[in-house]
Parts: C-alpha cells; sequence; structure tokens
C-alpha cells in the first residue's frame, strides 16, 4: 500500500489537496435535517484515524457513547482487494456485527453506486437503511456538541461556549489547516518544495501554539473546549507515526516544554486516553500510509512517558 490512493489530490505543484467531503446533511431538527436519535446511528471509526479520533473523544467527553453505536475498523487496510478499502477483520467473521459488511466500501456504494471519492472514516450510518449519511469529518465535531445536546449528560463540559465560538472557529481553522492537515501536506508532499512549505508551516503554528500555552492550561483558559481536541488527536500522533513517517522532523513533540506537557495533561484525562489506541495508529501509518516495502513497525517511542506528571492543573498562568 502506498500514497497512490491520494494520486488524485495532488496539484501540479506537488501539494495535497484534499478530496472534497461528499455526505454533509446536518443533524437538526429541519424537515432535511438528520433527525437526533438514540440507537439510530452507528458511528465507523479507525482508531488510527486522527478526523475519527476526535469524534470518540466528544462522545465520551460529552455522553454520548450510549447513544450513538461505534464500529472499528482494522488499522492495516486491506490486501486481498484490489480497492483501498478499510475492513471490519477485527470483527468475529470480518463482519460488522451490526451492518453485516466487510468492508467499508459496501456502506459507501450501497449508498451511492457512482461515488468515486475515497472510502473514509469517520462515516455515519443511519441504521434504519444502513447507507452513510454523514462522513464530515470537519463538522461532524461541531454536531454532537451543538446538535445532539438534549442526550449530553449532565455534567457534559461546553466545548464550544458562545462566548468564545468567533476565536474558536478562527484557531480551528488556522489548526486544520496548518497541522491537523499540515502533517498530511508534509507526508503527501510529491515535491520537495511542496514538502518544505508544509513543513516551515506546520512548525511556525506549532511555536506559536507553544508559546500560547505557556499562558492557559487550555488553548481558551482553564476548559477544555473543541479546539483542544483537535489540536489534541494530532499531537499525540506526532512522534509516532508523523515525525519519522510524515518527515515532520525538525523536533519532536517531546521538545516542546508547553505542548509536550498540555498532551500528557489532555492524554491522562479518561475520554482522551481510552481513546488513543497507538498500536492502531503505528500499524496503520507504518504499514498503510506509508510506503514501508519491507512492512516493519517501528517500536517506539516509548509511549508510558505521556502519563510522566504534567503539573499544569495547579500551575499559575
Ligand atoms: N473525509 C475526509 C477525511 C477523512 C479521512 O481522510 N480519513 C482517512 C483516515 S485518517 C480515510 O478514511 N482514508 C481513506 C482513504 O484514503 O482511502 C477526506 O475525505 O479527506
Amino acid at each position: 500500500m502506498t500514497t497512490e490512493f491520494v494520486k488524485n489530490e495532488v496539484d501540479e505543484a506537488g501539494r495535497f489537496r484534499r478530496q472534497k467531503t461528499r455526505f454533509i446533511t446536518p443533524f437538526g431538527d429541519g424537515p432535511n435535517d438528520l433527525p437526533v436519535e438514540k440507537d439510530r446511528y452507528r458511528l465507523i471509526v479507525s482508531y488510527a484515524c486522527p478526523w475519527a479520533h476526535r469524534q470518540l473523544i466528544a462522545l465520551k467527553l460529552l455522553g454520548l457513547e450510549n447513544v450513538i453505536s461505534v464500529g472499528v475498523v482494522d488499522p492495516v487496510r486491506p490486501t486481498n482487494v484490489a480497492r483501498t478499502d478499510w475492513s471490519f477483520s477485527l470483527d468475529q467473521d470480518a463482519v460488522d456485527p451490526v451492518l453485516g459488511v466487510h468492508y467499508l466500501s459496501e456502506l459507501y456504494l450501497k449508498t451511492d453506486p457512482t461515488y468515486q471519492g475515497r472510502f473514509t472514516v469517520p462515516a455515519v450510518i443511519d441504521l434504519q437503511t444502513g447507507k452513510v449519511v454523514n462522513n464530515d469529518f470537519l463538522g461532524l465535531l461541531r454536531h454532537w456538541e451543538t446538535q445532539w445536546t438534549r442526550f449530553h449528560k449532565p455534567d457534559a463540559p461546553d466545548l464550544y461556549p458562545e462566548k468564545d465560538q468567533a476565536a474558536i472557529d478562527e484557531l480551528n481553522d488556522l489548526i486544520f489547516t496548518d497541522i491537523n492537515n499540515g502533517v498530511y501536506k508534509a507526508g503527501f508532499a510529491t515535491s520537495q518544495s511542496a514538502y518544505e512549505e508544509a513543513y516551515d508551516t506546520l512548525f511556525d503554528r506549532l511555536d506559536i501554539l507553544e508559546k500560547r500555552l505557556s499562558q492557559s492550561r487550555y488553548l481558551f483558559g482553564d476548559h477544555i473546549t473543541d479546539s483542544d481536541i483537535r489540536l489534541y488527536v494530532t499531537l499525540v500522533r506526532f512522534d509516532v507515526a508523523y515525525y519519522n513517517g510524515f518527515r515532520t522532523n525538525r523536533n519532536r513533540l517531546v521538545d516542546f516544554p508547553n505542548l509536550w506537557a498540555y498532551a500528557r495533561d489532555l492524554y491522562q484525562q479518561p475520554a482522551f486516553r481510552e481513546t488513543t489506541h497507538f498500536d492502531h495508529i503505528k500499524k496503520h501509518y507504518h504499514l498503510s500510509a506509508i510506503d514501508n516495502p519491507r512492512q516493519i513497525v517501528p517500536k517506539g517511542p516509548d509511549e508510558s512517558i505521556l502519563l510522566q506528571p504534567h503539573g499544569r492543573a495547579t500551575r499559575h498562568y
């Protein structure tokens, strides 16, 4: 498996340009919205995928994990089919127990037999039809936060507080464009200049956030918000996958004092730790996402250092 699968998403200068999201119908109470109903949907994720990981963190923080069911694909892409796909080979008989399919592509093609895009996670399936109704990797998080409030647990955090919404949106743009997607732009670039452009921007933005996190525990003060979830999913993959796999190697996460302590702070909270599966992350990136002809998965780094004290809860900023 190689980066071949993104070949349609590279421009003439070798820059990675992500495909447009196909299924974006929002959740809500409007006539054309997806109805907000318990036990109606199944969210298909890969634990390796940062865009899917952010959904799992939000579901747990908000108490939605018993409202929306979750199916997990094998982090290693199937090699017994000619297409690039995700399989349910971790499940008994390699079949998703709820949807009864072997591959994610079956769900996309059942929804639209002419579908031409990549078969991506996260994908929300309507259990009434077995079809993909939303694979909006950017918008889904906001839906759980703002449209699913009637099912939030009583002490759920407000991940998108009204007073900070404009600032959160602005910071999220930077986090998405230059950090979350920035690592992919570096990793999937097909020219030296496109790679270096992505690399320089990525580290410039990380330097800005490093400074910002010297002044507050989280990105917006002392409460976790949507932006923290978005940043965490890239940070926690940084030294394990991106640093060598995507050549984002100016320095490691552990070399940034504040970003590293901040990542430990988040990791030590159940919604983050319990959804972080390093075995899936390492296998996916090193076996399926990057060229690795000998298919050897790096043994390190030592992930237990994420449990070292972070000191951020008691620090004065
Ligand atoms: N839906 C978005 C982002 C989600 C995404 O790229 N997910 C990755 C895993 S992190 C995926 O499922 N890729 C499948 C593929 O490229 O075939 C996209 O279309 O680019």
